[in-house]
């Protein structure tokens, strides 16, 4: 029979199969023992081979995948992590209070997501929020620098309901894996989304304005007008494994155009001479925070290797 993993937890796996019954799952012993480099083998939305053994599901195969999202695991630098596959799009949602989220965070997602070919969106959400006119500035600069790059970019609050409705259009018939920091509201968002859910939310700590890691797993859920959407615990940051200093300026999308035009072609974009990305950060064409997250990552990859 065929399955579409659904839930993953650790090591506690759920499969729907066709008639939309969904089964808790293990892998056999076999698969198990396998030399593999992942912190666990199956993500949500893999497809895969299993039978039925008294109401357990026994994955016999992992069916090839046609794309994933795959981060270094943060508790063990060697190892892999399978954030989910056999996606249409990935969404980012981004505050800038309560929680605050950093711009280095948000490069780092978009840069996993141009290394893993996934089209990339960001909804700055909590619109509703009465920010500092300080923190109000940030937000619009912010969503403009991304819209530029040309990334779709949403404005929405889950109390209110505003942008909600364009965002619904852009979900509408995808499979989209959404993620952020614990706490902008991703389970909110998703029960807005699919009525009758009802996810587990947790208001932020007080003291901190973070997020208090309420969701624990990975799931998928099917949205009333067609279409998945992937919920996740608060991934703290997507660092990309096993990539080259000099492939990484391609994951900038606002660098790679310009890429062709630096005069030497392994070019890394920090003091060479004639460097088109340098020239464009100096005329204020790309933007500086864009560049301080591709130098610190070059850093990171350089310091690894
Ligand atoms: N003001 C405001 N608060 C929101 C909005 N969306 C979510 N919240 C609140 O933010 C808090 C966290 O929401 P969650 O949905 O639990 O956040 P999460 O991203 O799923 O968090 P984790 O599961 O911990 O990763 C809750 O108190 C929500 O009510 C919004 O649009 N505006
Ligand atoms: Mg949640
Ligand atoms: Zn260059």
């Amino acid at each position: 029979m065929h399955g579409t993993i659904v839930r993953t937890a650790g090591e506690h796996v759920h499969v729907r199969i066709p008639t939309s019954a969904t089964f808790p799952a293990t892998l056999r012993g076999k698969f198990r023992l396998e030399e593999h480099n992942f912190t666990t083998p199956l993500a949500v939305g893999d497809e895969v081979k299993l039978r039925i053994e008294e109401d357990i599901a026994v994955i016999e195969e992992i069916l090839p995948r046609r794309n994933w999202l795959v981060r270094v695991d943060p508790n063990h630098a060697y190892r892999r992590q399978i954030l989910a596959a056999n996606l249409d799009q990935a969404l980012l949602l981004v505050t800038v209070e309560a929680p605050f989220t950093p711009l280095r965070y948000i490069d780092g997602f978009l840069v996993l997501c141009e290394a893993y070919d996934v089209p990339a969106a960001l909804a700055f959400t909590k619109a509703d929020l009465h920010l500092k006119p300080r923190d109000q500035k940030k937000r619009i600069d912010f969503m403009q620098l991304y819209k530029q790059i040309g990334y779709p970019v949403f404005s929405t609050s889950t109390h209110t309901g505003v942008g909600t409705e364009e965002l619904r259009n852009y979900l509408k018939n995808k499979r989209t894996f959404i993620t952020g920091l614990s706490g902008v509201g991703k389970s909110s968002l998703i029960n807005l989304l699919i009525p009758g859910l009802n996810l587990a939310t947790q208001p932020l700590v007080r003291l901190t304005q973070r997020g208090r890691h309420t969701t624990t797993y990975t799931a998928l859920y099917e949205l009333p007008e067609g279409g998945e959407v992937i919920d996740s615990p608060g991934f703290g940051e997507f660092k990309v494994g096993d990539i080259q200093p000099t492939e990484l300026s391609h994951y900038f999308r606002e660098m790679r155009e310009r890429l062709p035009f630096c005069r030497f072609n392994n070019c890394l974009h920090v003091d060479e001479p004639a460097c088109a990305v340098i020239e464009s950060v100096q005329k204020g064409e790309i933007a500086a925070s864009r560049y301080h997250t591709y130098l610190a990552l070059l850093n990171e990859l350089k310091t690894v290797a």
